[in-house]
């Protein structure tokens, strides 16, 4: 049947609507399955192919909708339909994200599934459906309040349910069945469609009416409520794990879960001969989150198909990679032994075996007794995951050059010294169908009339676009296409918001979770003193600009509130100060996500990546914005040197101390002496403090106050040096404003960001992980 056809009839079937009187639901469900149905002869495994699995506690998809329509080539088609019945196309938009992720680490997993899609490489996701993903956020006189993310209320069209291929996972007090979603993951042009599994926990219990009596009910539906709590809910921390019996459950229910239905699928193959496995299955660990896999795998091979250790191990080796994606220290994942071993009784010996396995592989290398204590996998009552992770896999990786030789260097470098060749790098990347063709239309067909549409599946062919950087007409149509996305953002914004931007205001845009390491607070401080600077005449002909944040903070993380409050009180003060208008706005988002991002990104000028040099990984809407034409305004951190390395640095903006010039300050470093000595700093430091501005007597201003002048038991004072950077990032601040007044040469700087981000394609990263980890390119 027709795509069209199939849609009018599912309508009619389902609901017993025409597409005219059709809700937006309902709409959305029709259009997903006919397409479900029209993909579904494309969605099969090819036989004989190594597959590498993605194990990912997070996939922060985004909307699939159009980019699902998109990749099958039918989001025109389904536009047309839609206009002819008098319904605007953007009619899905109000269908919400489905936020199964934080932040970066789970959009990085999602771009990696559409770019080996589209590439037609074997790579499959494993991991949680979570009933309610990242919650959703909103601002009550400026603080973040917090509503639970119910994303099945519109339907799940696009995962097919497998109960048949169920499996059980088994706690040391608990038995589940992890229950099998599949989700299509359809490359470009709808080739190759691969699977995201998303795995959710249902009781083992069927209720049984036969034995139907008071307690026997209470009985069954406590059973089965306690199994459902290990996929309610994603933890909403980022960067910052919390050594919680649940989490743990929920990393050991869908390792075991994945590794079940892949062992499942192998043995029907080959029975009980595992010396295929590792040449038919690769694994990639997204962080440590999923590293109780490495035991699991070595309990399966040894308990249940009896192999012996050796063997085993080096299966589990040759299988395993792992990806690191932080050097916080606080992110690195430790388990307490006594939690462990009471939630997973039965896995917990094969960590000890991996760790024995290590002590002896120390002792050959002469390295023994206190020098052993900072490999130890267990050590002072802790498993130390990434320890495993790195023991016992052949590669693990950084996510951007700088930070992978940082782990070299400095954080892992007792493992660098011993398995040097197991280091490596994956710069990250980003899709450009979801982050360019889809999110920028006008930008893609532009390009697409420049050079032609080979840039969708093969980013480099952006340097193409180089030659044209001199021409003024290019670089007028380049401008229009801006101006024409801020003037949508601003529309999509008073009806979010309520608030009325100025289009033609310069867009400064800072994106991204809240943390302290990544300085939104910084960027709060300077607005102050441009501020400042513009009421006392020190900051002159400054082009008017819109400030803008987006931001979720975890909602255990105290200061990250305190954050967003103090940046809502500056933006209610500058808003309201009619010597501003015209001058600037201030914004602060609510519930920035996945789609919000698509919005904002192809709307800006300025990318603000201003994180302390060696603390951001990489950072990936630094990549998004530079693709979009926007300049980077950043600290030499993550992949913005790699950005700039690419776009030229006299095409973006880079400012503040270096790894290298913070490790030399450490020692010395005196944030009060620097608040003391400039006026500029103490005057905005002091508005936590001066009655500036209220925090509703919650003490919370104070709180972030201190943590820059005193510090806290737990760190010294202003650890992301805030202060040092302050000034340096002012002046920068200013150069980009006043460089923007020469529209001509500025946007050629923009232009030449879009022209040189080839390299930060995730289809590049996907065949450098595939050629150089995986095996299967
Ligand atoms: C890193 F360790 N990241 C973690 C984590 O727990 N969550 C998370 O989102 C991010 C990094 O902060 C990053 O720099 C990085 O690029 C991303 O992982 C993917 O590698 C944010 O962009």
């Amino acid at each position: 049947m027709k795509f069209e056809k199939e849609i009018s009839s599912f309508l009619e079937l389902e609901y017993g609507k025409t597409p005219q009187d059709a809700t937006p639901t309902q709409l959305y469900n029709a259009v997903s399955k006919a397409a479900m149905r029209f993909l579904a002869p494309s969605w099969h495994k090819q036989p004989g192919k190594k597959r590498a699995c993605y194990f990912s506690a997070e996939f922060l998809v985004g909307r699939l909708v159009y980019s699902n329509l998109m990749n099958l080539r039918l989001l025109e088609k389904c536009e047309d339909y839609l206009k002819q019945h008098g319904i605007d196309p953007a009619v899905f938009e109000q269908i919400e994200d489905d936020a199964l992720g934080n932040g970066g680490l789970g959009r990085l997993a999602a771009c990696f599934l559409d770019s080996a899609a589209t590439h037609n490489l074997p790579l499959d996701g494993y991991g949680i459906r979570y009933r309610y993903g990242l919650f959703k956020q909103y601002f009550k006189d400026g603080f973040q309040k917090e509503t639970a993310d119910d994303w099945l209320r519109f339907g799940d069209p696009w995962s097919v349910c497998r109960p048949q291929e169920k499996v059980m996972v088994e706690f040391g007090d608990q038995k589940v069945w992890a229950v099998p979603y599949d989700m299509p993951v359809i490359g470009f042009g709808g080739k190759t469609i691969n699977t995201l599994r998303l795995w959710e926990a249902q009781g083992v219990n069927e209720f049984d009416f036969d034995l139907f009596n008071k307690q026997q009910y209470e009985l069954a539906v406590k059973e089965r409520d306690e199994a459902e709590w290990i996929s309610a809910v994603l933890y909403p921390n980022d960067d910052t794990p919390q050594g919680k019996r649940l989490r743990l459950k929920q990393q050991y229910f869908f390792s075991s879960a994945s590794l079940q239905s892949i062992l499942r699928e192998y043995v029907a193959r080959h029975g009980e001969d595992f010396s295929f496995f590792s040449q038919e299955y690769a694994i990639q660990l997204n962080d440590t989150h999923p590293t109780v896999s490495i035991p699991e795998l070595l309990r399966i091979l040894m308990g249940e198909y009896h192999l012996p250790f050796d063997q085993a191990f080096t299966i589990v080796k040759d299988t395993f990679a792992y990806t690191n994606h932080t050097i916080m220290a606080e992110a690195l994942e430790k388990w307490d032994v006594n939690l462990f071993v009471s939630v997973l009784p039965s896995v917990y010996p094969y960590v000890v075996m991996i760790d024995d396995s290590l002590k002896r592989e120390l002792r050959s290398c002469g390295i023994l007794g206190g020098d052993q204590e900072k490999y130890k996998i267990v050590c002072t009552n802790m498993v130390h995951m990434a320890r495993m992770a790195i023991y016992a896999t052949h590669s693990t990786n950084g996510v951007a050059r700088i930070h992978t030789e940082i782990l070299k260097d400095r954080v892992l470098h007792e493992w660098f010294s011993l398995y040097p060749d197991r280091f490596n790098n994956k710069t990250n990347g980003i899709t450009q169908r979801r982050w360019l063709a889809l999110c920028n239309r006008p930008l893609a067909d532009f390009i697409t009339q420049k050079i032609g549409d080979g840039w969708i599946t093969d980013l480099d062919q952006l340097e193409r676009l180089r030659p044209l950087a001199d021409d003024s007409t290019v670089l007028a149509q380049f401008m229009e296409i801006k101006a024409e996305k801020k003037k949508e953002l601003c529309a999509y914004i008073k009806e979010q918001e309520g608030v009325q931007l100025c289009a033609d205001f310069i867009f400064d845009v800072q994106i991204k979770r809240l943390h302290e390491y990544k300085r939104q607070l910084l960027n709060a401080f300077c607005i102050l003193d441009i501020y400042f600077g513009l009421k006392d005449g020190r900051v002159k002909d400054f082009y008017p600009t819109v400030f803008l944040f987006g931001a979720k903070a975890a909602p255990g993380y105290y200061r990250a509130k305190g954050i967003i409050k103090f940046i809502n009180e500056i933006a209610r003060l500058i808003n309201g100060d009619p010597k501003m208008k015209g001058k600037m706005q201030v914004l602060f988002v609510q519930n920035y996500n996945v789609s919000y991002a698509q919005k904002l990104i192809p709307a800006a000028d300025i990318s603000e990546q201003i994180s302390t040099a060696g603390t951001e990984a990489s950072g990936t809407s630094n990549m998004k914005f530079m693709l979009n034409g926007a300049v980077t305004l950043g600290t030499l951190d993550g992949a913005n040197i790699e950005i700039v390395e690419r776009a030229g640095e006299e095409n973006n903006y880079i400012f503040g101390a270096t790894v290298q010039e913070i490790e030399e300050a450490r020692d010395s470093y005196h944030p009060k002496k620097l608040y003391e000595e400039n006026p500029r700093i103490k005057r905005v430091v002091d508005t936590l403090i001066d009655g500036t501005f209220s925090d509703g007597k919650t003490g919370m201003f104070k709180e972030l106050y201190d943590s820059l002048l005193e510090g806290a038991d737990w760190h010294k004072a202003d650890q992301y040096y805030l202060l040092l950077d302050f000034i340096p990032y002012c002046e920068q601040r200013l150069k980009v404003n006043r460089d923007y007044a020469d529209r001509l040469s500025f946007t050629r700087k923009c232009f030449l960001n879009t022209a040189n981000a080839g390299k930060f394609s995730s289809d590049r990263t996907i065949m450098e992980y595939a050629n150089e980890i995986w095996d299967i390119g």
